[in-house]
């Protein structure tokens, strides 16, 4: 049974690559249905301390970045000669487990009536350039998103059906609203990275714009 069938769908994570881990919030444009809009920080608090949980959990995690209903997390194996991989690289393993233990976390942590789900995917990323990448684009979504948000909070949907980036920009501005005036942490994401004790996990809610100050990543990415 063990050869026949689990070991058929055992898939192992190569040794020695980046690790990206994302959790993602399930239908949560239906659960957050009445939470606070455009933003709504309760949601953005249980999801970080979802992801400081989970980062004190995983082996090998250097940081997460975070914006609208996801995480990213990076692992790594590769700065000692005998660093281990989370569960020696079972995917199956590292994705159901990552689910479940953030979804525990963050139901704890938000404390609603309804019970939030959360999916969970891997990627092997093996060039230090393309690590950066990815979390580029994560921005650049969060970015995406957040005006979505701020756009849809002023304008019924049928209006912004179609509409580019600058044509919402210019829909807010008429009602005298600035996106780029919105709370940093809610245009960029927000991060969570190592204390300078080297133990505890805090979060950073004033992240730059990635790909205007690289040095941020750059020291964060090894
Ligand atoms: N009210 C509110 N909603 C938010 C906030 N952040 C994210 N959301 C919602 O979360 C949704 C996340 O989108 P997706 O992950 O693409 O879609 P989803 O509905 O979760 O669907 P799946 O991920 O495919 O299961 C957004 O569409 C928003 O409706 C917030 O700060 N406030
Ligand atoms: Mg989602």
């Amino acid at each position: 049974m063990k050869r026949d069938y689990e070991d058929a769908m055992r898939l192992v994570l190569p040794r020695r690559a980046y690790v990206v881990i994302r959790i993602d919030g399930r239908g949560f444009h239906t659960f957050t249905k009445h939470l606070e809009r455009p933003y709504s920080r309760t949601l953005a608090d249980a999801l970080d301390r979802a992801a400081i949980s989970l980062c004190g959990e995983m082996i090998g995690c250097r940081f997460a970045y975070g914006q609208s209903d996801e995480y990213s997390f990076l692992l790594t194996d590769f700065e000692k000669e005998n660093a281990e991989l989370w569960f020696d690289g079972n995917v199956q393993k590292i994705v159901s487990v990552s689910a479940s233990l953030f979804t525990g976390y963050f139901n704890r942590a938000f404390a609603g009536e309804k019970i939030a789900a959360f999916d969970s995917r891997v990627l092997v990323i093996s060039q230090r350039a393309e690590v950066e990448k990815y979390f580029l684009w994560r921005q650049l979504d969060a970015s995406a998103n957040s005006l979505n948000m701020l756009a849809s909070a002023h304008y019924p949907h049928a209006e912004l059906v179609g509409k580019s980036n600058t044509e919402k920009h210019e829909l807010l501005f008429a009602k005298g609203v600035n996106w780029a005036k919105q709370t940093a942490d809610f245009k960029r994401g927000r991060l969570v990275k190592r204390c300078a004790d080297g133990n505890a996990w805090e979060t950073d809610l004033s992240i730059p714009v990635f790909n205007r100050d690289t040095s941020y990543l750059d020291a964060l990415i090894p």
